[in-house]
């Protein structure tokens, strides 16, 4: 497990809530941290919503099936069993400095999916183009520009209760890169041929909490000639202002750790980095 760096020692996303400053010595909770008292914060506008659980603890309902599969909500984590504290879920990786569920809607894990779209970057004749120091051809992928932040991402987004993630990954893509709009259902049918699994795990999103955080599914959907999702005429939509395909290499910044997630796929495909 890696420690965590953007949901540290900054003013939490959407409010004026400054977490509790957690140095790097003292990230696991299996380090001693005397000092630490994090202000508890959820943001109001989650309350009541349909993606969100209800406020904890709660003497209305029953607790959380913590740990197994609830209903049609994925309250398993990637990383192992989590522990409960005080009826709440500790994030694995350590701690964020801010207990409550900030802008997240479930406690512990909040599931997400992240399609990785990539093709070979051309020239005018339609070659493959190699970087002139590694010799390796060069990918490209789809990105977004997440209007919360900002920053260029993966086109990725949660998993609705029930959805299988094939459907999320597809879906999302859909939304946030063509606006919604899956012309002649390119997407569908290249998506349907299936994607190169890259990455399951915990996500260093800047909205996660000691309490609640992200986890996600990436897959790398690669058209190799450059003639099926290659050909996409992008449109942002949704949570995504911009859409590009942007070329890969080790300068790349992105949202959270999707650089580190792309970086699995230039693996992968031996790509240049
Ligand atoms: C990231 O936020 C995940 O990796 C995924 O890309 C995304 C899901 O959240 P929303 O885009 O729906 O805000 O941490
Ligand atoms: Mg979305
Ligand atoms: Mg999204």
């Amino acid at each position: 497990l890696f420690r965590h760096i953007m949901c540290r020692n900054n003013v939490y996303p959407r409010s004026s809530v400054q977490r509790f400053p957690v140095p790097d010595a003292v990230v696991f909770w299996t380090v001693n941290y005397e000092e630490y008292c994090p202000p508890c914060y959820t943001a109001a506008h989650i309350g009541g919503q349909s993606w969100a659980d209800a406020p904890l603890p709660n003497e209305q309902t029953s607790e959380p099936h913590w740990n197994h599969n609830d209903g049609l909500v994925n309250r398993v984590s990637f990383h192992g069993d989590y522990q409960i504290k005080d009826g709440l879920p500790q994030n694995p990786i350590g701690r964020t400095g801010l207990c409550g569920r900030g802008l997240l809607g479930r406690w512990g894990p909040n599931h997400a999916a992240d399609p990785i779209v990539t093709r070979w970057k051309r020239n005018e004749n339609g070659e493959i183009v190699r970087h002139k120091d590694s010799g390796k051809n060069i990918l490209q992928m789809v990105a977004i520009q997440r209007s919360d932040n900002k920053l260029w991402a993966i086109p990725g987004g949660m998993v609705d209760p029930g959805e299988n993630v094939s459907v999320t990954l597809k879906r999302e893509f859909t939304e946030e890169a063509l606006n919604f709009d899956d012309k002649g259902h390119m997407v569908e049918e290249f998506f349907k041929q299936g994607g190169v699994h890259v990455y399951s795990g915990y996500v260093d999103d800047f909205r996660n909490t000691d309490n609640a955080w992200m986890e996600t599914t990436a897959l790398n959907f690669h058209d190799e000639d450059g003639t099926k999702v290659g050909q996409l005429q992008l449109e942002a939509g949704d949570d995504a202002t911009n859409v590009r395909w942007t070329d890969i290499n080790a300068n790349l910044k992105l949202h959270a750790n999707h650089a580190d997630i792309v970086g699995e796929v230039v693996a992968k495909r031996n790509a240049h980095w």
